[in-house]
């Protein structure tokens, strides 16, 4: 089958006439279908059909917007359990994960649609007699927004449903890895009566991200992906002066202290390191253990993870899926090879499912008491592989957790509340979870992080309308004379 783009209220083929095969990361041999692999022309049409939809949509009073995207969340919701299974089949993770996927969306609906009421400014005093200051939030404009495929549907509502309701029109290129949910997505926004040319979707790879990072209309660009392309968006977006956001790599870390309840440390780290396969810029990548219950708890891991069944998401049964494709396949299997020439003490994993062939398919992996300096403990791997190391107080915890690049999430498993708030303050992370893993994070709170995570914005909750609004500053003198600023009233 061959699908479209979305550009203008209507589905369209795309100029380039070329399309891309979407398949199943859990079955190779299951096609999804073929996806335009869009030129400079589509992107062109798309963010023509944006800037006339501009006009009237920054004007819709804010509430109506918000009711149009509150429509949308009840039909995410009324599409959940189909549309969860079409995301398992093109990404992979087990249906229970892609319908709190959905339940992301379905909450930056609710949430972004009912802050439309609020969008706050604020009133201040002037300095002079007679006159009022105030400054309220005014839209941006065109926002090109280009997302990973691990959440096709709650990484792209974060951004797109918050700049609809702040007034901004969007042009949006998903993954190639999970193009169908896009559509999906431009379904739904539709039937809740979103008006043409306000959402478009263009799908493609490299020329269509860079057609929007480059477009002269585009004043936005809000992208969630790799540290390397993020940076290099970043860098052409600073020469272009375009507002940009990003959300790139994390290496987040869980430090369990002694004093910890590890049972449920236990069942933390199960989740946060092999849930989605470990393919999240939040998952626990990360395990950083107090000397005092090091081997107990390496060994507890050791009994439990390798019983998780791994296989294909839409089996009711599965607990871990695939990983999304060949590349990220190679990619992981080639940390394992680095693992072994750096003399790794392999505890279980480190290799592919033989059994599930027709699939790209890796076994849990925990390497234990890895040095800080390995490159296993340094960079972003994203998949199901964990490295633990040993420490012997909270600081060397806090030091080693802190030894990153990265600072987007991080966690402390301890009963002691001086320690948790110790943690709380020093350690070097947008997000930090006390008794829970590195995951998890709610729709209503800032997300984002430090260092070579981000560029400083947060999205989700209230603050990501500081990425998709502007301030308008506004004076209103009702004296009936001109009043000089700083000369007349001193
Ligand atoms: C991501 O991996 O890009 O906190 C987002 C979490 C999820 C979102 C992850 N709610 O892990």
């Amino acid at each position: 089958m061959q699908f479209k783009n979305y550009i203008n209220g209507k589905w369209v083929t795309p100029q380039s006439e070329k399309y891309f095969k979407n398949i199943n990361p859990a079955d190779k041999n299951d096609i999804i279908g073929e996806f335009p692999d869009s030129n400079n022309a589509d992107v062109n049409n798309a963010t023509d059909a944006a800037k006339d939809a501009y006009a009237s949509w920054r004007r819709t009073p804010a509430p109506k917007r918000g009711d149009i995207l509150r429509i949308a969340g009840d039909i995410f919701n009324r599409r959940k359990d189909e549309l969860a299974r079409v995301m398992t089949r093109e990404m992979g993770k087990p249906v229970f994960e892609t319908k709190g996927d959905i339940q992301e969306a379905i909450d930056t609906c609710y949430y972004a649609g009912s802050e439309t009421r609020r969008l706050f400014g604020n009133t201040v005093p002037s300095e002079m007699n007679d006159k009022m200051n105030l400054s309220f939030r005014v839209p941006i404009g065109i926002c090109g927004i280009i997302t990973a495929w691990n959440f096709p549907i709650a990484v792209p509502s974060w951004k797109i449903i918050p700049a609809l309701a702040a007034g901004n029109v969007v042009v949006f290129k998903p993954s190639e890895d999970s193009p169908h949910s896009a559509n999906i997505f431009a379904e739904i926004m539709e039937e809740a009566g979103l008006p043409k040319g306000v959402f478009n979707v263009v799908h493609g790879a490299a020329e269509v991200g860079n057609s929007i990072v480059e477009h002269k209309d585009i004043n936005l660009i809000g992208f969630t992906g790799s540290t390397k392309t993020g940076n290099s968006i970043a860098s052409r977006c600073g020469q272009l002066n375009k507002k940009v956001s990003l959300e790139m790599g994390g290496k987040n870390a869980m430090i369990v202290m002694d004093d910890a309840d590890l049972e449920t440390a236990l069942d933390g780290i199960i989740w946060g390191a092999y849930g989605t396969t470990g393919q999240r810029c939040t998952a626990t990548s990360r395990l950083i253990i107090h000397e005092k219950v090091y081997d107990n708890f390496i060994q507890k891991i050791v009994e439990k993870a390798p019983k998780l069944k791994l296989g294909a998401g839409l089996d009711k049964t599965t607990e871990v899926g695939p990983v999304i494709n060949q590349k990220a396949f190679n990619k992981i299997s080639n940390y394992f090879d680095i693992a072994k020439s750096e003399g790794l003490n392999l505890q279980f994993g480190g290799k592919r499912k033989d059994s599930l062939e027709n699939g790209f398919f890796i076994e849990p992996t925990l390497y234990s008491d890895v040095p800080q300096d390995s490159k296993l403990f340094q960079e972003e791997i994203f998949g199901p592989v964990l490295v633990a190391t040993k420490v012997s107080n909270l600081q060397e915890a806090i030091d080693a957790a802190n030894n990153s690049k990265y600072g987007l999430s991080s966690s402390i498993f301890t009963n002691d509340v001086r320690n948790s708030w110790i943690a709380i303050r020093e350690l070097e992370a947008g997000i930090t979870y006390v008794n829970a893993p590195t995951i998890g994070a709610e729709a209503h709170m800032p997300f984002g992080g430090v260092k070579g995570t981000g560029n400083g914005h947060r999205e989700g909750g209230w603050t990501v309308f500081d990425i998709f609004t502007e301030w308008k500053t506004v004076y209103i003198d009702y004296s009936g004379s001109l009043q000089r600023a700083q000369i007349d009233n001193y």
